[in-house]
This record gives structure tokens, C-alpha cells and sequence, in this order.
């Protein structure tokens, strides 16, 4: 692929968008190079992924400004819906996804990991909906999402304003759940810069996903999202079903008799072939 970058470590996935000489800009190559690699993923195998960009500088800098400029409204319409497709493909992805923000995550950028389930920067990052000072509205679901995710008040001054915040703000309100820095010596020598600290979280925090019980952590995944778009009381109802759909599955039995066995050697060698 031309533009984005699959790596496989045991039962993680580590998606790069590596366009770094555009800031890691979605243009309609890397929306649809993205949409493969997802469609891609052996789901026998991966059970969490990342999803970062290449360098140091910059996780996504928005849509791509240069290709937008030319649009039609009918291809404004066609580049909004191939970008809402692969950011529900993601938001919908049966494991969860790690948006690992290494920089800027401005416009389409900050949108994309507002679509993963987890979001951790580095100290460098900076978040901004800056749509409003191109004469345009977030249009891959910032508007939405960030709503969700932030409180209304604090998404509506950042949308309005159009102001870019930081990592450490970004984590005050809510937005990222950790921030990652450097690691410094005593002599101040760099040791670590934050996108290597950042990717090492980010894979420490995938592998403890990926050890868990693969169809729990699926179905918890599309709990909580569907979930939230319902009242309470569908929602229960939701959760009822994922429940109810773990029991008879290996990994419950394996779970529950690992626990109440006082003899593990037994219960791992009776799970052994299965
Ligand atoms: N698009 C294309 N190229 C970009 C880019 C972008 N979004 N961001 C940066 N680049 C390119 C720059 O043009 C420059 O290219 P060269 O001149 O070297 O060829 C290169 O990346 C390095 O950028 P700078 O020279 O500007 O680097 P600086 O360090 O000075 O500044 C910056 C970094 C991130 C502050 C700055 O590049 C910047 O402000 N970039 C634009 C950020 C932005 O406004 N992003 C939001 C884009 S709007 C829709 C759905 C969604 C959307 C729209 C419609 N529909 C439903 C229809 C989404 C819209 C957006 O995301």
C-alpha cells in the first residue's frame, strides 16, 4: 500500500498512517487504503489494534485541505461518505482499537480518534476541530463524537472557536486517557522521545487486552456502543444478550473453572486441545 503501514505483533495489530510529508493528511488513497487493511485484519489471530502515524510529528492533520479545495458538492458529498465509512468501520470494529495521538490531531485527525475506543498521546499532541476557519463543519462526525465524548459545552468552544488545545488539557477534559512523555536523563539527554513511550503504552495496554477472554472483551466492546445509543432500559436489554451470548463459550467455562478449580494444572490440561 501506498499509504498505510500492518504490522503484526502476536495478537496485536498496528496500523500507521504514513503519509508523513503531508502530516499524515486523509486524503481519498489513505481513507480507502484504510478501509482494506481493516477488511484485512485476521480477526482468528488479532484481538486489539493500533492505530497511529508515522513520525513524530503528526498523528493526522485533518482531511487532505489540497485535495478538498477542488470539490464539487457532489464530491464533497461522495470524499464525506468514504471518510464516515471507514470511521464507522473502526467505531464498529469487532476488537477494540487504541488511537496511539503521536502530534497533531487536528480536523479529520482528532475525528479519527474520537472513532477508537481508546485514546493516548503523547506529550506533543495537540487536538483541534479547526473546520470552522476553512468555511466548512466538522464533517467526519467531530460535531458528534466529541459531544459524546467531552461535555456539549466543551465540544461546542472548541468547534466554535476553533482553538487547538493541548496533550495535558486534552486529558483534563476528558478527550485522552493518559499522556505520554519523554523519558529524560539526569543530564537531559533524550532517552525515549514520547512516540516511542507512547507506542510502548499503547502496545503494553493492547497485549493486556488481547489476554482477556476474546468474545467478552468483543461483546463488551458493542455493549457499551450500542448501549449508548439507546435509553436505559433498551440498554439493559442489550447487555442482557451479550451476557447471556458469552455462556457456553470456551472461554467462560475455561474462565470459571480456572477460578473455582483449586487444581489449575487440571482444568489448563483439560482445555488444552480445545
Ligand atoms: N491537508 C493537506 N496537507 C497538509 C495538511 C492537511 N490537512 N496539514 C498539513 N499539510 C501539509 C502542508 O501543506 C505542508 O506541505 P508542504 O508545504 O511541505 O508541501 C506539510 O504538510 C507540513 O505542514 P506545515 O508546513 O504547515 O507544518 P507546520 O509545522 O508549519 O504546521 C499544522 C503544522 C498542523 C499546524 C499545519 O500544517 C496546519 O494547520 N495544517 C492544517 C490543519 C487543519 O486545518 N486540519 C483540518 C483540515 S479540515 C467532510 C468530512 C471531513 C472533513 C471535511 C469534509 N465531509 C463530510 C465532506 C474534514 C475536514 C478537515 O479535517
Amino acid at each position: 500500500m501506498e499509504f498505510v503501514l500492518y504490522e503484526e505483533k502476536g495478537a496485536v495489530g498496528i496500523i500507521t498512517i504514513n503519509r508523513e510529508k503531508a502530516l499524515n493528511a486523509l486524503n481519498s488513497t489513505v481513507l480507502d487504503e484504510l478501509s482494506e487493511t481493516l477488511d484485512n485484519v485476521n480477526l482468528d489471530v488479532t484481538r486489539a489494534l493500533i492505530l497511529t502515524g508515522a513520525g513524530e510529528k503528526s498523528f493526522v492533520a485533518g482531511a487532505d485541505i489540497g485535495e478538498m479545495s477542488t470539490l464539487t458538492k457532489k464530491e464533497g458529498e461522495a470524499f464525506g461518505k468514504k471518510g464516515n465509512d471507514v470511521f464507522r468501520k473502526l467505531e464498529t470494529f469487532p476488537i477494540p482499537v487504541i488511537a496511539a495521538v503521536n502530534g497533531f490531531a487536528l480536523g479529520g485527525g482528532c475525528e479519527i480518534a474520537m472513532s477508537c475506543d481508546i485514546r493516548i498521546c503523547s506529550e506533543n499532541a495537540v487536538f483541534g476541530q479547526p473546520e470552522v476557519g476553512l468555511g466548512i463543519t466538522p464533517g467526519f462526525g467531530g460535531t458528534q463524537r466529541l459531544a459524546r465524548l467531552v461535555s456539549p459545552g466543551m465540544a461546542k468552544q472548541m468547534i466554535y472557536t476553533a482553538r487547538n488545545i493541548k496533550a495535558n488539557e486534552a486529558y483534563r477534559i476528558g478527550l485522552v486517557n493518559e499522556v505520554v512523555s519523554a523519558t529524560v536523563d539526569e543530564a537531559g539527554n533524550v532517552t525515549a522521545s514520547a512516540k516511542e513511550n507512547l507506542m510502548a503504552a499503547a502496545e503494553k495496554m493492547a497485549a493486556t487486552i488481547a489476554k482477556n477472554a476474546p468474545i467478552a472483551v468483543r461483546n463488551c466492546k458493542k455493549a457499551i456502543n450500542d448501549g449508548l445509543q439507546v435509553n436505559m432500559d433498551e440498554a439493559i436489554v442489550i447487555e442482557e444478550k451479550l451476557f447471556g451470548d458469552c455462556f457456553e463459550t470456551e472461554d467462560q467455562r475455561y474462565g470459571m473453572a480456572f477460578f473455582l478449580d483449586k487444581n489449575k494444572d487440571k482444568v489448563k490440561e483439560a482445555f488444552k486441545n480445545k
